[in-house]
């Protein structure tokens, strides 16, 4: 960890309440000039940071900081051990992960401010702007057992809606699943996630899976793209005047993982939560094939539920049901 990321760490720690230079430096063992050129750095980085004579330095609300130091304490406190790595701009964090989880015997996140290639499923690009969102991807080893047992994918989802409900909603049930990897609030998409396995028959080292989310958290500056603006939406609206915690995407993060790698090894109990936030049940959707000529697609149906491999269970108009698997077909609502 840099010594910038060390400082941060401690005003993050220190939150409300002055900590002196000296204290810092004695607590960093590293010079006082060593915490004045930090918190420069940190000032630049857009930071409020308030600086007084005599008290020392404070981390004041507005911007919100993504800090890798923070969040792998969080997840030690959890009992979990995940090496975080920040970029303020990558293509896609789901490639970085996987290529810095081979130097790693530990899972990898990687977080990301700003993605010039993000990428949704199919090819479909996911909109990256600089310092709204919260780009990340978790990599990890043992792909093959993990499959096994658990829908990644679905894990992932209800990971990611609890940690939405828990920092920006009070608890609130608001972020809803939409089958099989869309979280949506207040009837927008608020995150997307691609979960990607890579088994390689020769290595025999189990593979390895990456899991990426993109959290949509404040509206970007300018708004959404025409293309998106009317499907995709933002925890937090530029007019709602909510006063930034400074940290609320570093708690995002580390909330998700944490109860990602917990839901990993309770797959009845995350399979419940998903069921009960799966917004489409009880509603009519359009099937849409990925196979050629698949009869299904534009077929109409009713969707009755979830089953226990996390497929789409649907009735048809004629009174036809089926299980839908996310590979093969994806759903609108009508
Ligand atoms: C997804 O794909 O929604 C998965 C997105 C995963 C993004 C994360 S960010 C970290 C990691 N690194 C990556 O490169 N990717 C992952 P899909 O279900 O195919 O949806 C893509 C569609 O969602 C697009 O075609 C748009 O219609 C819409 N979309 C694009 N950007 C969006 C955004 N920021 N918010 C909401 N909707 C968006």
């Amino acid at each position: 960890m840099s010594t910038k990321e060390e400082v941060l760490n401690l005003l993050n720690m220190n939150k409300g309440s002055f900590i002196s230079g000296q204290d810092i430096a004695g607590r960093l063992n590293v010079s006082r000039a060593a915490v004045w050129k930090a918190i420069k750095g940190l000032e630049n980085d857009g930071l409020n940071i308030e600086a007084v004579t005599n008290k020392g330095y404070r981390l004041g609300g507005g911007a919100d900081i993504i800090n890798p130091g923070y969040i792998e304490e969080k997840l030690r406190e959890a009992g979990l051990e995940v090496q975080v790595i920040y970029k303020d701009e990558t293509g896609s964090t789901n490639e970085d992960a996987v290529s810095l989880l081979k130097e790693s015997d530990r899972p990898v996140l990687v977080i990301a401010d700003k993605q010039v290639k993000g990428r949704g499923r199919k090819g479909r690009d996911f909109f990256s702007p600089k310092g709204t969102g919260l780009y990340m991807s978790l990599a990890m080893h043992d792909a093959l057992s993990l499959m096994k047992t658990v829908k990644v994918t679905a894990v992932a989802a209800v990971a990611v809606a609890r940690a939405i409900d828990e920092n920006v909603y009070r608890g609130e049930n608001k972020a809803l699943i939409k089958w099989v990897n869309d979280i949506y609030v207040d009837d927008k998409k608020v995150c997307g996630i691609l979960s990607e396995a890579m088994i390689s028959m020769e290595d025999g080292d189990g593979g390895t899976v990456v899991v990426g989310m993109g959290i949509n958290v404040y509206e970007p500056r300018g708004g959404f793209p025409p293309d998106i603006k009317d499907k995709a939406g933002a925890l937090i609206y530029r007019d709602e005047k909510k006063e930034g915690t400074g940290r609320l995407r570093s708690d995002l993060a580390a909330g998700t993982v944490k109860h990602f790698l917990q839901y990993l090894s309770e797959p009845g109990e995350s399979l419940k939560i998903y069921r009960e936030k799966s917004n489409l049940t009880g509603k009519y959707v359009l099937v849409n094939s990925f196979v050629p000529g698949d009869k299904r697609a534009g077929s109409r149906a009713l969707v009755t539920g979830i089953d226990d491999e996390c497929r789409l269970l649907i009735k048809y108009e004629d009174g036809r049901e089926e299980a839908l698997s996310s590979g093969e077909v994806s759903v609108v609502l009508t």
